[in-house]
């Protein structure tokens, strides 16, 4: 058989069903192999947004999301989405070509040391050096994406052994279970919490990524133990439950800080010091205990006391079952926290000034969106007010990077959750900047046929950048721009353009947006001029005051 054969058939054998990326010349007999397959490619317009495609699959599947790109230029395009990936802890194989290794070609066109490249980015980087080590490596690789902590993977398959002929056999996935957590680890958490006079629970990205809703839900519902998110780990327990805290959008000062600085134990499920932290660890200070698929990297502001390493929703669930009832406990100070959160969330919400005050979008959103609808958020200021002031209903339903932090993902991320869920109502959110780094992909989301919603929030500035000079106390400098005519750029790709000149105009046009199908823009002026007075120094005086 040919190697470019057997290396489709290894990853149909992973259950692959998409490829996303651009083939160079060097993926010839791979491309070949793939039209008798299954598997389908999507050709991007860009290879980092396939990368966004993949790993953001990989995110909503669990399985790895698989990219493609060339040698050189088309695998250094991919960089970003490995880190995105690598960080973000979502399973993605990366597949690129190389010139022949066995002979020279071309002296040294185009050749890029990929392996090497990819080292930090990856858990897992390759060359496959014949045709026989295929079923292996891609095992393998598959194996390391997929594995707690998941993330990023690399293949690098050269073109003459592409052609090369091998008579290997695939390798089947084995049967295999997460380990669980050991019982004496189990038991101190019990201890820890029982002895507890003010526990808290923290729900971070790890719970995100398996079925642990329900036992989590279960373990609130039981125990009573208040909860909060990191914007990662938003939806994995509804938001809109009588014990939810708040969201650690903000690093510090908010008023879910004031509830964390009140609790005794924190009990932190799925947490990564890759995520922006949602509290600050001293010595001396309250006890963590970290619950996870694997251990806590020790960093200066996280050294938990406390581990149970092992399935979360097996830990959740047997330190449920050991734990006596938490309910007579004195929970009033977490709910002062939580009603002075409800009412600021509340201000501004129906605000109908304009340009679009950013309370006003996220509220109007909400309401658009059921509560299996998907909102894939790009980077920029915006992602705090979304994280803040969104509730989430079910996990993976807040797209969100709060690992790499990327501008440009928001829209190949919208795109690919509307592929994975077809039925559910899916729009992406994305700045005028961070748009404009993947905004090429419209034109893949009209050729797929997607259903897509796409909101650009126009301030004509890197605003994110803005709001953070202006708190530094720096002069306005280099962070504005021109846009193009959005609606006509849209429209240029085969998509529906609209601009919102009126904030009461944006509600029915999301509406008709999603009922009309297709592809549809929607350009929304938002006034950004309160970002700092509320973000850096409101939120900060009235939860000082509880
Ligand atoms: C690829 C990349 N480049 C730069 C940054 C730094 N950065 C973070 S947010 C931001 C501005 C985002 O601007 P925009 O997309 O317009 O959103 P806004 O904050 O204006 O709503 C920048 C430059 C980043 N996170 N990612
Ligand atoms: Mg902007």
């Amino acid at each position: 058989m040919k190697t470019s054969d057997l290396f489709v058939k290894a990853l149909e054998n992973e259950g692959v069903d998409y490829i996303f990326g651009i083939p160079g010349e060097e993926n010839l007999d791979l491309l070949d192999s793939l039209t008798q397959s299954s598997i389908k490619l999507v050709l991007t317009r860009h290879e980092q947004a396939a990368g966004f495609m993949a790993a953001t699959y990989g995110r909503l599947t669990g399985k790895a999301g698989v990219c493609l790109s060339t040698l050189g230029p088309g695998a250094t395009n991919l960089v970003t989405a490995a880190a995105y990936a690598n960080l973000g802890a979502m399973p993605m194989v990366m597949i690129t070509g190389q010139k022949p290794i066995k002979t020279s070609k071309q002296g040294q066109f185009q050749i890029v040391d990929v392996i090497d490249m990819m080292q930090p980015l990856t858990k897992f980087t390759k060359q496959i050096g014949s045709g026989d080590m295929v079923p292996s490596s891609v095992r393998e690789a598959f194996r390391r994406a997929q594995e707690e902590r998941p993330g990023a993977a690399h293949l690098e398959l050269p073109e003459d052994i592409a052609r090369e002929d091998t008579s290997v056999p695939i390798i089947e996935p084995s049967y295999v279970r997460r380990p669980v957590a050991e019982d004496k680890a189990i038991q101190r958490a019990v201890e820890l919490i029982s002895q507890a006079k003010h526990p808290l629970l923290l729900i971070g990205a790890g719970a995100n990524r398996k079925r642990t809703c329900k036992m989590l839900r279960r373990f609130v519902d039981q125990t009573c133990i208040p909860f909060v998110t990191t914007q990662m780990g938003k939806g994995v327990v509804n938001e809109d439950n009588e014990r939810f805290i708040g969201n650690t959008a903000l690093s510090a000062d908010d008023f879910v800080h004031r509830a964390i600085d009140a609790a005794d134990v924190i009990i932190n499920i799925g947490h990564d010091v890759v995520e922006k932290p949602p509290f600050f660890m001293e010595s001396g200070g309250r006890t963590v205990i970290h619950v996870n698929f694997t251990s806590a990297m020790v960093d200066p502001v996280y050294f938990p006391q406390v581990e149970v390493i092992g399935d979360i929703a097996n830990s959740i669930w047997r330190i449920g079952e050991e734990l006596p009832a938490q309910c007579h406990r004195d929970y009033s100070f977490f709910e002062k926290v939580q009603t002075a959160l409800a009412d600021h969330l509340r201000q501004g919400a129906d605000d109908s000034r304009f340009p679009m005050y950013p309370q006003r979008l996220v509220n109007d959103i909400r309401r658009a969106m059921p509560s299996d609808g998907i909102i894939a958020l790009d980077n920029g200021i915006y992602k705090i007010w979304f994280a803040r002031n969104y509730l989430a209903s079910i996990p993976n339903a807040v797209l969100l990077d709060n690992a790499l932090a990327t501008m440009g993902a928001g829209l190949p991320s919208a795109m690919v959750a509307k592929m994975v869920h077809p039925h559910r109502r899916v729009m992406a959110i994305c700045g005028d900047g961070g748009f404009m780094m993947n905004s090429q992909e419209l034109q893949t989301a009209v050729q797929l046929e997607l259903d897509l919603v796409v909101v650009i929030l126009r301030d004509n500035a890197y605003g994110m950048i803005k709001w953070k000079q202006e708190n530094m106390g720096f002069k306005d400098y280099g962070l504005d721009f021109t846009n193009p005519n959005f609606v006509e750029y849209a429209e240029t790709y085969g998509a529906t353009g609209h601009r919102v000149e009126a904030t009461d105009q944006f509600a029915t046009m999301v509406e008709q947006a999603f009922e009309g199908g297709g592809v549809h823009l929607i350009e929304v002026p938002i006034d950004y001029s309160d970002n700092d007075r509320i973000l850096n120094h409101e939120i900060r005086e009235l939860s000082a005051k509880l």
